[in-house]
């Protein structure tokens, strides 16, 4: 099957990282397509993916499907040997429900909370409403690690659909230093860890799209999740790398981490590297040869 994706703004669309995730932590390969929410490329780009009028939405032999939960069910039932929900009947039963549930409730976190993956706020202070949210979202981490968590960090283990759906909440917990359990803390970690996730965010700053509105007037932290290796982009070779390590073509853009320079055939692919280096397999392997 050939799949299309239609997504928006790393740092912001919540929903867009559903839809990218679903892909790329199941090895489903996908072409994607890419704009910025609110602007007129946007609606261009979802012309192609009729009727869907957000993101994301997805396409296969001239069929849309829109709708993150929709897209998931639809490449479940595509990809069976993948396996995207949990095996056992009960496991997917509950999994299937958590994930409703997040799809459909929340709208108090959401809403104060809006995805941010370029922000901490250590001084954040969530509304009564909020903590509700934030304290339901935590009970059913613990109650699906409690019961079918043995293997895995996930929440049934083995990485799932309802793992895709809270990626961006576990972000959301970490952007507005909301309150957390011990095992609420332990998911958010595998979250901000893995390195699907952690690709995702580095693309973001490498787009360097700031929506206006989204950044709050408050003081800033660092960001909770792993600290990327120190590399810096610089404005000239020679690098110790003849062709670029992700597209094999001649380099032109280039970073320094620990003394060494390595080259990129485009400044995004620089840039995201330089984001987060121990995101990207490519380039950790030209690194630690
Ligand atoms: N229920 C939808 C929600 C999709 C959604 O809200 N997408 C946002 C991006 S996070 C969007 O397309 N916003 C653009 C707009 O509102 O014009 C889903 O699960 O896919």
């Amino acid at each position: 099957m050939k799949y299309e994706l239609a997504i928006a703004d790393k740092t912001y669309s919540s929903w867009s990282l559903r839809g990218w995730l679903l892909f790329e932590k199941f090895a489903i390969p996908v072409s994607c397509q890419s704009a910025r929410m609110y602007q007129p490329a946007f609606h261009q780009m979802l012309e192609d993916f009729q009727p869907a009028r957000l993101v994301p939405a997805m396409k296969f032999d001239g069929i849309v499907v829109q709708d993150s939960f929709a897209m998931a069910e639809t490449l479940a039932e595509q990809n069976p040997d993948i396996r995207m929900w949990p095996a056992d009947p009960a496991a997917r039963a509950l999994a299937r429900s958590v994930t409703a549930e997040m799809h459909a409730s929340f709208n108090a976190l959401r809403d104060a909370c809006t995805m941010n993956l370029r922000r901490h706020y250590p001084d954040f202070q969530p509304s009564p409403a909020v903590l509700k949210d934030a304290e339901r979202m935590a009970e059913l981490w613990a109650f699906c690690r409690a019961t079918f968590g043995q293997g895995g960090p996930w929440l049934f283990g083995k990485y799932s659909i309802a793992d895709v759906f809270y990626a961006p909440a576990a972000s959301r917990f970490a952007t507005y230093n909301l309150p957390q359990s011990a095992t609420a803390d332990a998911y958010i970690t595998a979250h901000l860890s893995d390195p699907a996730f952690r690709r995702w965010r580095a693309m973001g700053i490498a787009q360097n799209y700031i929506q206006p509105g989204y950044d709050l007037d408050l003081p800033q932290g660092t960001w909770p999740g792993p600290t990327p290796l120190p590399a810096r982009s610089v404005d000239a070779g020679p690098s110790e790398n003849a062709s670029c390590p992700y597209s094999g073509k001649p380099v032109s853009d280039f970073l320094e981490l620990d003394g060494r320079v390595f080259g990129f055939c485009n400044s995004f692919c620089r840039d995201k590297t330089v984001a987060d280096p121990q995101a990207w397999d490519d380039f950790m392997k030209i690194y630690q040869k």
